[in-house]
């Protein structure tokens, strides 16, 4: 257990928990929901790897109030869910469905109710089906269709949602889902895959303009990052450094704040047209930071498809799922972002972090993870050093409220401060929900500096 007091952070930091629709929702078939792309990538056969699916996943389509309680007695400010797209529009486009966004309506009253601002994320990878058909992301008028469905939502929900975010990390929805296959869509792209990048942004640009009509709440757009640490000190190593970096860090961050494609390999596609880059430039009010952890990167080997080499980070603890847990990444990262894109920088909210540790109830009602309680701790040490250095860091949510469906790795592995049993779906919070809750409690009693 962490024994230093943890610093006191801003009167007004966002304290928050993030989640996404069909990692937690269930209720597929429910209220006129459309099928998304991840309902037939979980349902084909060998994706998943315990062949789970999120039919079912935490059923909190059914159990939301409760999960609004859990939210309450947590004491968070902000809770950020996404909008399945399939149950605002099932065929992705066209009229919504009122029942569909019902669901949402109910949601961010409860959570108002309760003092917690709602953060809606439009877009967390779960395409509808029949745009998929289409052509998906690797087709210009999914951009548009994107647009069109941030109005129809916004149009409901404008007046009461505190932050929108457009995409959730469309650097993974381009690399797992269009480059390696590993997530839904399933497509084997590799670099091919860069369209995606392009049509994600422009879908971004678009739906700010889109969000702006309705709506006169911040817009922001959810990335993830990774520091690059170099694996090597040769000239080759550090062109590969920079190669990995253009690629993971600059390419959805530069064309939003107005530079263009990172220079080095072909990110355009042949698919640009004019007025593009200044749609994607659409001033963002946030910069929603996903952080994990630090990659390590050297020269390729001979004849390697890519122009790097990931290899394993030494020197850190390691979660379930073997990433490390190095808060002190996050700290570079922020600086980073700092130093590269500067007046150009918006605030930042850090839209994600966590870790998975395999969590199980002890016996007694408890669920111990003293992992997580040190990597919330060393994380939230990382944010506040980052705001002495000068970044400008309004918010931290936690991945996540609940143990939920992990994509494809399917019900094994757990990020949630609230252990989930799926067989009975019986919520218990795990040791670090009230660590956190008595961190918040005591910042938010704070007097301002
Ligand atoms: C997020 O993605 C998602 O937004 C969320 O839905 C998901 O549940 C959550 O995180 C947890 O996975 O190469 O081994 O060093 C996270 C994206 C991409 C972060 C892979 C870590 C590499 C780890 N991740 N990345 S490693």
């Amino acid at each position: 257990m962490p024994t230093e007091p943890m610093p006191d952070f801003p009167a007004g930091f966002r304290w928050g928990v993030s989640t996404s629709a069909y990692q937690i929702e269930g209720a597929v078939g429910v209220d006129g929901r459309g099928s998304s792309i991840w309902d037939t990538f979980a349902h084909s056969p060998g994706r998943i790897v315990d062949g789970s699916t999120g039919d079912v996943a935490c059923d909190h389509y059914h159990r939301h109030a409760e999960d609004v309680d859990l939210m309450a007695g947590l004491g968070v400010c902000a809770y950020r869910f996404s909008i399945a797209w399939p149950r605002v529009q099932p065929g992705g486009t066209g009229a919504a469905n009122p029942a569909g966004l019902d669901f949402y309506d109910r949601l961010v009253d409860d959570l108002l109710a309760r003092d917690i601002d709602p953060v809606a994320t439009l877009f967390h990878w779960d395409l509808p089906q029949p745009l998929e058909d289409a052509g998906g992301w690797l087709n210009r008028d999914t951009a548009h269709r994107f647009a069109e469905y941030a109005d129809l939502t916004a149009a409901r929900l404008g007046d009461r949602v505190k932050l929108w975010i457009t995409l959730n990390e469309p650097f993974v929805h381009m690399s797992l889902g269009h480059g390696m296959g590993v997530h839904a869509p399933g497509r084997m792209l590799l670099f091919d895959a860069f369209p995606v990048a392009h049509h994600q942004l422009l879908g971004h640009g678009l739906a700010v303009g889109a969000l702006r009509a309705r709506s006169t709440s911040p817009v922001a757009i959810a990335n993830n990052y990774s520091p690059v640490r170099l694996a090597g000190d040769t000239d080759a190593d550090r062109a590969a450094a920079a190669a990995y970096e253009a690629l993971h860090n600059r390419l959805f961050t530069d064309p939003l704040l107005g530079r263009g494609y990172p220079a080095g390999q072909d990110f355009d596609a042949g698919v640009v047209r004019d007025g593009d880059l200044a749609v994607i430039a659409a001033p963002i009010d946030v910069l929603g930071v996903n952080y994990y952890n630090p990659t390590a990167v050297r020269a390729p080997e001979e004849g390697s498809p890519l122009p790097f080499d990931l290899v394993p980070l030494d020197g850190y603890p390691r979660t379930a799922f073997d990433w490390p847990v190095a808060p002190d990444g996050l700290r570079d990262l922020l600086g980073w972002l700092r130093d590269t894109y500067r007046d150009d920088l918006p605030p930042i909210e850090i839209t994600e972090g966590g870790c998975a540790y395999d969590d199980a109830p002890d016996g007694t009602g408890r669920v111990p993870d003293p992992e997580r309680i040190a990597y919330l701790d060393g994380h939230l040490r990382a944010v506040r050093a980052a705001l002495d250095d000068g970044v400008d860091v309004r918010g931290y949510f936690v991945w996540s409220l609940l143990d939920n469906w992990e994509w494809a790795e399917g019900f094994t592995k757990r990020f949630g401060l609230v252990h989930v049993d799926f067989d009975t779906q019986v919520r218990t919070p795990k040791s670090s929900y009230a660590w956190l809750r008595d961190l918040i409690a005591a910042s938010r009693r704070a007097p301002a500096a």
